[in-house]
């Protein structure tokens, strides 16, 4: 990745998400690849901690067909979640403060004991303290919300904000439980956990596997989202939107 300028695309991509303004992708144009991209977004949490946010977790991406789907690109991936990030259950979000955000319900582990770099999973249980319905706001800082593989990797796979429901243990049967997002009261997407990765348990060996592979350990506390269940809808404001996720209750956010 000789000559390829991190500092500067990253700098690109934090403006774009600073100033609510979408730029043109870049990776065909200046050749970034997979490893580049994952530079370039490191440099941009860097930036983020900079300015005194917190690194609070992990996010999965493309970690469903219907999501895969829905942008063209078919790897799992994954990106950084700051403090700055979180919004409260219930709370409100800006929609003129985004691009063109897009909401999809996910459901979120809390973090506990991690295995040691390198090593597999060995108990979901031990790694994982309890779990949450959790809505995922992400917008990507492209034109048109069209991007390639390195392009959304190095955009943080369009993270921007998060919220969580109410922490529960992990209930049995969580590899296929029903999940609805709702917006203003209506269905707007049905799935289930199955979706993601036949298993959402298999999205942190997933998590921890490639994370592993840039040098980025999971730590305890984090919050760690598996990626959506269902394609992501537009989020309009005035809009009141809701995930549900069976056994593990809801969660909701409202636009302004
Ligand atoms: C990329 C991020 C995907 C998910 O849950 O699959 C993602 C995108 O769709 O813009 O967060
Ligand atoms: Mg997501």
């Amino acid at each position: 990745m000789i000559g390829v300028d991190t500092a500067g695309i990253a700098e690109q991509l934090g403006n774009a998400a600073d100033t609510a303004t979408a730029i043109p992708q870049l990776a065909a144009e200046t050749g970034l690849d997979v490893d580049g991209a994952y530079a370039v977004q490191t440099a941009l949490l860097e930036r983020r901690l900079d300015r005194g946010e917190r690194l609070v977790g992990l996010k999965m991406g493309l970690t469903s067909k219907a999501k895969m789907a829905q942008v063209g690109v078919d790897e799992v991936i994954w990106g950084r979640l700051t403090d700055v990030m979180r919004v409260p259950d219930g709370g409100t979000v800006t929609v003129a403060d985004y691009i063109h955000p897009r909401v999809e319900p996910e459901v979120a582990f809390l973090l506990d004991r991690l295995p040691e770099p390198g090593e597999a999973l060995d108990s979901f249980g031990d790694a994982v303290r309890a779990v949450a319905p959790a809505i995922e706001l992400i917008d990507s800082r492209y034109a048109n919300f069209t991007f390639s593989l390195p392009d959304v990797i190095a955009d943080n796979t369009s993270a921007a904000a998060f919220v969580v429901g109410p922490w529960s243990p992990v209930p049995d049967g969580l590899e296929n439980l029903g999940v609805l997002l709702e917006i203003d009261g209506r269905v707007a997407q049905v799935g289930s956990t199955a979706a993601i990765l036949g298993d959402p348990r298999r999205a942190l060996d997933e998590g921890i596997r490639l994370a592993g592979r840039h040098g980025v350990r999971l730590r305890e506390g984090w919050v760690f989202l598996a990626g959506a269940a269902t394609a992501a809808v537009p989020l309009r404001p005035g809009a009141h939107v809701r995930a549900v996720v069976e056994k593990l209750g809801t969660t909701s956010l409202r636009a302004a």
